[in-house]
């Protein structure tokens, strides 16, 4: 991999393992609604898809107005809010504060791209929003991952050309966002998990610099 002059991380389940608090929400909504979700459905098809998508293949095909469909987010959400409530910054990835201030000190930029609309309520709670020179959210743009548009947002927000970004992922659709933007992608989690990834790590914990970029 080439030196990247910018690094653009994924939130959930990249910086922290908030994607089991969204499988926790999405589960308790499909017990309520007597619908089979599984953990692995969750990894595989759930990862990295903003709330409206997320909903939709959770249903399976069942009707619901649009009614419905605002209800039934807004109640996942609640969920996932007492789930996340509660965090500390003990819940930052081992040793993710260590990285990110070495990658700062390389002189090297940082931004986030989460598809999340709760971005910021954990990044405060877990007290990382000073290491990111952008912020790109689930209200950035309007095509989630795996467009490209949330990664050409967040390498805006930092005036990095795409071609000398890394980005960081756990989905396989925010990876093929990576590769849409043109950026080099290092995917966190299972090999198995990704398509695309250029690189991957089973997990950031205790990672320096220089094993992200090899
Ligand atoms: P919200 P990321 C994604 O965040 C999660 O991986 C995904 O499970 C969630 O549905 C999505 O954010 C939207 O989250 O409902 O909070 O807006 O991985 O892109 O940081
Ligand atoms: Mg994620």
């Amino acid at each position: 991999m080439q030196q990247p002059k910018a690094i653009i991380f994924d939130l959930d389940g990249v910086l922290t393992d908030t994607s089991e608090y969204h499988y926790q929400a999405w589960k308790h909504l499909a017990d309520d609604e007597g619908i089979a979700f599984t953990h692995e459905e969750n990894d595989t098809y759930l990862r990295g898809v903003d709330r409206r998508n997320s909903l939709l293949y959770l249903l399976k095909g069942r009707k619901a107005s649009e009614e419905q469909i605002q209800e039934m987010m807004e109640r996942k959400n609640r969920y996932y809010n007492d789930l996340i409530k509660n965090m500390t910054p003990k819940e930052v990835v081992e040793g993710g504060r260590e990285l990110l201030d070495e990658i700062r000190h390389a002189g090297i930029k940082t931004a986030i791209a989460s598809s999340s609309k709760n971005c910021w309520t954990v990044l405060r709670a877990i007290d990382i929003a000073q290491y990111f020179d952008g912020v790109a959210d689930g209200y950035s743009v309007t095509r989630g991952k795996p467009a490209a548009d949330i990664f050409v947002f967040a390498a805006g927000l930092v005036s990095t050309p795409t071609s000398q970004c890394l980005g960081v992922e756990d989905a396989d659709v925010g990876i093929e966002a990576i590769k849409a933007a043109g950026m080099q992608a290092l995917a966190i989690g299972p090999a198995e998990r990704f398509h695309k990834a250029d690189k991957v790590l089973p997990s950031l914990a205790n990672k320096r610099l220089q094993e992200m970029v090899d």
